[in-house]
């Protein structure tokens, strides 16, 4: 019926048990919660209503539910580079992502929806976003990103991808629209911008340069103190993991790591 694909398989014990993983293993500073209500808030948000008509809102309980404090200078922001973020923020060891969140955990790479007149998911097919802005996964995932960013405080991070078509800072989407105007100006001492290159991709966008630029004239307008670094060596580190031999991942690439050859010895 729709052109999305269905829900995922297992649903409920995957989101259960991530709960149950992220509370007792990934992260357990964030105390009890009850994952069989939280997962009972969650499919409440969508089930037997038109697939069609969810909003952010329908989700209020459960973020209500599953919410817990992000730590102060964590947060981490992103566009167009999911699985770098993933292995940098280190399931909440190094940065805590929205994906590292329980909220974001929860339901990170799942798909999900319901039917009209069922209380049954649709494990067929799911709305696209081009059918319809109003699906259970976008209405979810909007929540999610305003009520991340309504609690993130102190320094946060935004790691961009240089390389991506149609620039680094895309200024439809998340970030943009669901992030950035629900940060709290009173709460963040300063917003630090990483755009990354892709090893082999071009050089498309850089600090000071296209939609790099509006993003930091947009953050500045606002109020806030900006920096932006470009290819910020930790995170071409990670890069360079998967690319030991490519000329950017020689020591000599890295000038912090080189100007240690000239202290003198001994
Ligand atoms: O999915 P895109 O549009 O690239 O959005 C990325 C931004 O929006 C990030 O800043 C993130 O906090 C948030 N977001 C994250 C997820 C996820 O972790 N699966 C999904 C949607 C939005």
């Amino acid at each position: 019926k729709w052109k999305g694909e269905g829900t995922t398989q297992n649903l409920e014990s995957i989101s259960i048990g991530r709960c149950y993983d992220y509370i007792r293993v990934v992260n357990p500073a964030v105390g009890e919660k009850n994952c069989s209500e939280l997962w009972e808030a969650f499919i409440n948000a969508f089930i037997n209503k038109d697939p069609c008509n969810i909003l952010p809102q329908d989700f209020e309980l459960f973020f209500k539910l599953s919410l817990h404090p992000i730590p102060a200078d964590k947060s981490l922001f992103w566009e167009n580079n999911q699985l770098l973020v993933n292995s940098f923020s280190d399931r909440a060891r190094r940065y805590m992502t929205l994906g590292d969140t329980l909220f974001g955990f929860f339901g990170d790479f799942l798909n999900w929806c319901g039917k009209e007149n069922s209380t049954g998911l649709d494990y067929e097919s799911c709305p696209t976003a081009a059918e319809c802005e109003n699906n259970a996964v976008d209405a979810f995932w909007r929540m999610a990103s305003m009520t991340y960013a309504q609690h993130s405080s102190g320094v946060v991070h935004v790691l961009l991808n240089g390389s991506a078509e149609g620039g680094a800072y895309p200024v439809r989407g998340f970030f943009a629209d669901y992030e950035i105007p629900y940060l709290q100006r009173d709460k963040i001492s300063q917003i630090v911008i990483w755009v990354v290159d892709d090893i082999e991709g071009p050089n498309i966008d850089s600090c000071g340069y296209n939609t790099v630029q509006i993003l930091e004239d947009r953050l500045k307008a606002l109020g806030y103190d900006v920096t932006c670094t470009d290819n910020y060596e930790p995170v071409m580190f990670l890069l360079c993991l998967d690319n030991p031999d490519h000329s950017k991942c020689t020591l000599s690439s890295f000038p912090v790591l080189c100007s240690h050859r000239s202290l003198p010895s001994g």
